[in-house]
C-alpha cells in the first residue's frame, strides 16, 4: 500500500469528544486535520503573566493554558501532536478540560463554529488507516480492544493489535519480495542456461514462504474472533419499555423466565440475553438496565451503587453492540441525540396522545427508525425486518426448508475473510512452486506470485471494499 496523506484527509478537520460522556475529572476533545494548529491558537491563551496570545507550540508536547469557548475560560491541558508523527498522521490536538458535560458541549460548539466538523464514529482510526499509519489487521485490533468485555478478550485484542496477523503478513511480504526479486534477476539470464538460476536458493525461499503462510493460517484460525453471533442491544432510559420489547421479540422462542417488567424505574439490574431468529439470521438479543439521564445527576459517587454498576454494565454492552436499538418512550422526554448511532425504536405508540413518529432531529442522528408498541405488538414485524436489513441478513426465501443462518459477528466475518484470502494465497504460491518445479518459463512463475500479493493486499486492506471499511470503522465509537 502506498498511501497518499494529502488525499486521505480530504482537507477537512474533524473533532469529537473522546472521553466517556457525563461528569468526570477530565473530558477530552480530539481534533485532527489541517486546521488543528489554527483552532488551538484561536481557542486558547497561555497562563503566564500577560500572555494573552493563543498557544502556538513549536513542537510536539503538553502545554497548559486557558480554553475560551466564547462565553468564558477554563483551564486546559493541551497535547499537540503535529503530523505525520500522530495517530492519524495529520496535525492532532487534544484538549483536556474539566469533565463537565455542558463545558464539553460549549467547547465542541466553539470548535465547530471555527471550522471543524463533527467526526463520524471511527473516523480518526479510518484516517490513520487511509494515511497508512496502520493496516486493516491492526485497525481490527484497535476495534477488538475497545470492544473487549473481559481480560481474555483484551489479551486476544492486544495480540491482534501488536502484530497478530499483521506482523505475520509483514514477514510473509518480505519473503515474497525476496522470492520475486530473485526470480526477476534470474529472468535476465538465458532460459536454457539453467546453471545461472539459483535453483537452491529459490527452492529454499519457496519452502520458507509456504511455511510462513501455513503458520499465519494456523494463527488466524486459532485466535479468538469474538462472540459467535452479532449482538443487538436494547438500550435507553429507564421505563422506555426495553424489557417489554425484549419479551415481545423473544415470544416466538418462549422464555420460561421472561424479563421483569414494571412501572417502577430500575427494574432491570442485570443484563439479560437470549438467542433470537430474524429471517435467515440469528442474533443475541440483550436487555440492559436504563442508561438514560440519571435519576439523580448530582449523585457523584453513583458508580459504587447497584444502579451505577448496572448502568456501567449497560454501557459496556452498548459499546460492544453490533447494533443498538435505542428504545424511547414516545410519551416521555426524548434525549438530544443518540450515541452511538443506532436504530431508533419509538415505543408505546398505543398510548393516547403519543405521536406516531419520532421528532425529525432525532431521526437524523439514527440509522433508521420504527414506531412500535411493545405491549400491543404493533410494528414489531417491521422492526424485525429493519434489524435484519441493517445486519445484512437476506429475507427468508418463501417456502424455504431448514434455514441456514447468516451473520456471525463482524470479528468472525473478518476472520473468515482473512482465512479465505490466506487459502487463496497458498493455492497461488503452490501453483508458482509447481510451475517452477516443472521448469516453466520464469515469467509465468513470477505472474503466479503476483496472485499471492493480491491476496495479501486483500488482508491488509488496500483492496478492501468501501462497504466493508464502512462497516468496520462505523463500529468504533465516537472519538476513536
Ligand atoms: N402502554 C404501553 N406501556 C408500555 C409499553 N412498553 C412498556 N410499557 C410499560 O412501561 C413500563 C416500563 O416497561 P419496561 O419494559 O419495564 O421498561 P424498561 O425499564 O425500559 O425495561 C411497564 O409498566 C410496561 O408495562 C407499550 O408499548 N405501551
Ligand atoms: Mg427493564
Amino acid at each position: 500500500m502506498d498511501p497518499d496523506p494529502v488525499l486521505a484527509s480530504s482537507g477537512s478537520t474533524i473533532c469529537a469528544l473522546c472521553s466517556a460522556g457525563g461528569r468526570a475529572s477530565r473530558g477530552v476533545i480530539r481534533v485532527s486535520g489541517p486546521l488543528s494548529g489554527e483552532l488551538l491558537e484561536r481557542t486558547t491563551c497561555g497562563t503566564q503573566g500577560a500572555a494573552q496570545e493563543g498557544l502556538k507550540p513549536q513542537s510536539r508536547g503538553v502545554f497548559e493554558g486557558q480554553f475560551n469557548d466564547g462565553l468564558g475560560t477554563c483551564p486546559v491541558l493541551v497535547i499537540w501532536m503535529p503530523g505525520p508523527g500522530s495517530y492519524t498522521r495529520e496535525d492532532v490536538v487534544e484538549f483536556h478540560l474539566p469533565g463537565n458535560p455542558h463545558l464539553m458541549q460549549a467547547a465542541l460548539q466553539r470548535l465547530l463554529k471555527l471550522g471543524a466538523r463533527s467526526a463520524e464514529p471511527g473516523e480518526f482510526t479510518r484516517r490513520a488507516f487511509e494515511n497508512g499509519a496502520l493496516d486493516l489487521t491492526r485497525a481490527e485490533g484497535v476495534l477488538a480492544l475497545i470492544e473487549s468485555a473481559n481480560e481474555e478478550q483484551r489479551r486476544a485484542a492486544s495480540a491482534l493489535l501488536l502484530g497478530g496477523l499483521g506482523r505475520r503478513m509483514a514477514g510473509l511480504r518480505e519473503c515474497l519480495d525476496d522470492l520475486r526479486s530473485l526470480l526477476e534477476a534470474s529472468l535476465d539470464f538465458d532460459q536454457n542456461d539453467t546453471g545461472h538460476v539459483p535453483e537452491e536458493e529459490l527452492e529454499a525461499l519457496f519452502q520458507r514462504a509456504l511455511e510462513k503462510l501455513h503458520a499465519a493460517t494456523h494463527w488466524e484460525s486459532a485466535r479468538d474472533a469474538g462472540p459467535d453471533l452479532q449482538r443487538v442491544v436494547l438500550a435507553g432510559a429507564p421505563n422506555a419499555g426495553k424489557s417489554s420489547l425484549y419479551n415481545a421479540l423473544m415470544s416466538c422462542a418462549p422464555d420460561p423466565m421472561p424479563a421483569l417488567v414494571d412501572p417502577l424505574a430500575g427494574s432491570t439490574r442485570d443484563v439479560r440475553r437470549g438467542e433470537l431468529s430474524l429471517g435467515r439470521g440469528r442474533v443475541t438479543l440483550i436487555d440492559t438496565a436504563g442508561v438514560g439521564p440519571l435519576q439523580n445527576p448530582g449523585e457523584a459517587a453513583l458508580s459504587g451503587t447497584l444502579d451505577g454498576r448496572a448502568q456501567e454494565r449497560a454501557r459496556e454492552e452498548v459499546q460492544a453492540a453490533d447494533l443498538v436499538l435505542w428504545v424511547l418512550d414516545g410519551g416521555a422526554e426524548v434525549p438530544a441525540h443518540l450515541d452511538p448511532p443506532g436504530l431508533l425504536v419509538w415505543n408505546q405508540i398505543d398510548r393516547a396522545g403519543v405521536s406516531q413518529e419520532p421528532p425529525e432531529g432525532l431521526i437524523r442522528g439514527a440509522r433508521g427508525w420504527c414506531a412500535v408498541s411493545a405491549q400491543e405488538g404493533q410494528g414489531l414485524e417491521s422492526l424485525r425486518k429493519v434489524v435484519s436489513g441493517l445486519l445484512g441478513f437476506a429475507p427468508p426465501a418463501s417456502g424455504a426448508g431448514p434455514q441456514s443462518s447468516e451473520g456471525g459477528s463482524l470479528g468472525r466475518q473478518l476472520r473468515a475473510r482473512h482465512l479465505d484470502a490466506l487459502r487463496s494465497a497458498r493455492q497461488a504460491l503452490a501453483e508458482a512452486h509447481q510451475l517452477k518445479a516443472q521448469a516453466a518459463p520464469l515469467d509465468l512463475v513470477a505472474e503466479a506470485l503476483r496472485g499471492v500479493s493480491r491476496e495479501f493486499d486483500a488482508i491488509e486492506g488496500s483492496s478492501t471494499s468501501e462497504d466493508l471499511l464502512d462497516r468496520i470503522f462505523s463500529r468504533f465509537c465516537l472519538g476513536k
